[in-house]
């Protein structure tokens, strides 16, 4: 397959020898800013002595809470009349943080994201809805300037209002979308409601991300609309989409390492963790001019997938998020992650789209309750094949998470949903 830019097939030396000089460049911006500027004098580092990538744990991490002691614009390394663009992460956790961008910055991202689409095969004969959220989240304008560099037709239908996404996607014979894994299955649902037939559609690639899914989830959008789905990683802090994609042979994202020196910390300790070993991913950017970040802990859990992927890339992959360390659930002191609850739940074939964990408290003790949605075609009256279906789902769960949760069956499309990205767990614990 053609490559959409030399950077995409570089060899590992190339990616080594183009990591060196970049990251000087960064750390050489970088101190030009308030944020950084002090920083570095007050660690008494001078970055013309970090000389390669290994150096790199040298330097003092960046964090979120440092995003957000910069803010509004104290970790810019130019006057802010120079910026072209501003975008603020989802505030998922805690208050917004804020990005700037420069013309150089959006044209690199737009690149990068170009890059990623590329990679699965999509081109300018596509035509592509984006039905993420436009505004201040990078999902919208990020993956929109992408595909319209490739070329596209490009709707910008934004997220939500299944009907009119539905009636887009079969007038205009979308081939690729972008959605959220958690709306695609409910799209799915509206879809078959509503009668759009596999014919009527002309849908041939998805591109999922923004939150965190099992495998088992992808096959269910792959097979609900018939197509592929790939997986897609970013965070607005690192531009926003297009950091890490899947390439054709869905195993791992390939994660851009001319643009993104990655390391793997153990969260605890903060040190390197060798491939293989899961651990919290660190990022420092490459490419960027106004707001560059050096060591910032993304909080994401994955780890790099050892070995060489069949495509001939040699742009390291990272495997599917975990979630993020302040995800962990933590209960009568067992750590559990969201994805482990859901991975379960996936492979019980009477399992909806939907679940919501929700953690209680019952006198002094903590209790799990996962509420789970019943395909249509499964919630029966009859009360014994419910309470089975309930037992078969405690009892995996149980072998999975070490912990005997209440479950709750309730109706298909009965729990809340949102347009961005799924709320999984309710903590009513004080
Ligand atoms: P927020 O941190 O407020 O959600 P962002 O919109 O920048 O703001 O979201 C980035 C985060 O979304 C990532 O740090 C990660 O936790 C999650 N995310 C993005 N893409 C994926 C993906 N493909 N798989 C799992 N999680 C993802
Ligand atoms: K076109
Ligand atoms: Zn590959």
């Amino acid at each position: 397959m053609k490559a959409y830019c030399p950077e995409e097939f570089f060899s590992r030396s190339e990616l080594d020898k183009v990591q060196k000089t970049r990251l000087a460049t960064t750390l050489e911006r970088a101190a030009k800013s308030e944020f950084y500027g002090h920083r570095f004098a007050e660690t008494g580092i001078r970055p013309e002595a970090i000389t390669s990538a290994a150096d790199i744990t040298r330097l003092p991490f960046t964090t979120k809470d440092d995003l957000r002691s910069a803010y509004p614009a104290r970790m810019l390394t130019r006057p802010v009349t120079d910026m072209v663009r501003l975008h603020a992460s989802s505030g998922t956790t805690g208050s917004a943080t804020v990005i700037y961008y420069t013309r150089n910055d959006i044209d690199s991202w737009a690149d990068l994201m170009a890059r990623c689409m590329h990679m699965v095969g999509i081109r300018a004969e596509d035509t592509f809805q984006n039905m993420s959220g436009y505004g201040l989240f990078t999902g919208g304008l990020g993956i929109h300037y992408g595909a319209e560099r490739l070329g596209c037709l490009t709707i910008p239908a934004g997220a939500g209002n299944s009907k009119r996404q539905l009636k887009l996607l079969e007038d205009f014979q979308v081939s690729v979308v972008h959605i959220i894994p958690s709306y695609a299955l409910h799209l799915g649902t509206v879809k078959d409601e509503l009668g759009y037939t596999p014919d009527r559609l002309n849908l041939r690639v998805a591109l999922i991300g923004a939150e965190p899914h099992t495998a088992a989830i992808r096959q269910r959008i792959e097979e609900v609309y018939g197509i592929k789905a790939y997986n897609s990683y970013g965070l607005s802090e690192m531009n926003g989409p297009g950091v890490a994609f899947e390439c054709l042979e869905q195993n791992g994202m390939h994660i851009w390492e001319d643009a993104y020196l990655a390391e793997i910390v153990d969260p605890e300790t903060g040190e390197q963790l060798p491939d293989g070993e899961v651990g919290e991913l660190v990022i420092t950017t490459l490419c960027r001019e106004g707001m560059p970040l050096i060591r910032y802990r993304t909080k994401d859990l994955t780890r790099f997938i050892p070995g060489d992927c069949a495509c001939g890339r040699a742009h390291r992959r990272l495997d599917r998020i975990m979630g993020r360390a302040d995800d962990m659930i933590i209960l009568k002191g067992v750590n559990i992650y969201p994805m482990q609850v859901e991975q379960v739940l996936m492979s019980i074939p009477e399992v909806g789209q939907n679940y919501l964990i929700v953690l209680e408290r019952d006198g002094y003790l903590d209790q799990m309750r996962v509420k789970v949605e019943v395909k249509e075609e499964y919630f029966v009256e009859d009360m014994r094949e419910l309470k089975s279906l309930q037992s078969r789902i405690s009892s995996r769960l149980r072998d999975e998470i070490l912990i005997t949760a209440r479950i709750d069956l309730v109706e298909q499309n009965s729990l809340p949903k949102s347009e961005g990205k799924a709320q999984r767990v309710l903590d009513l614990r004080e």
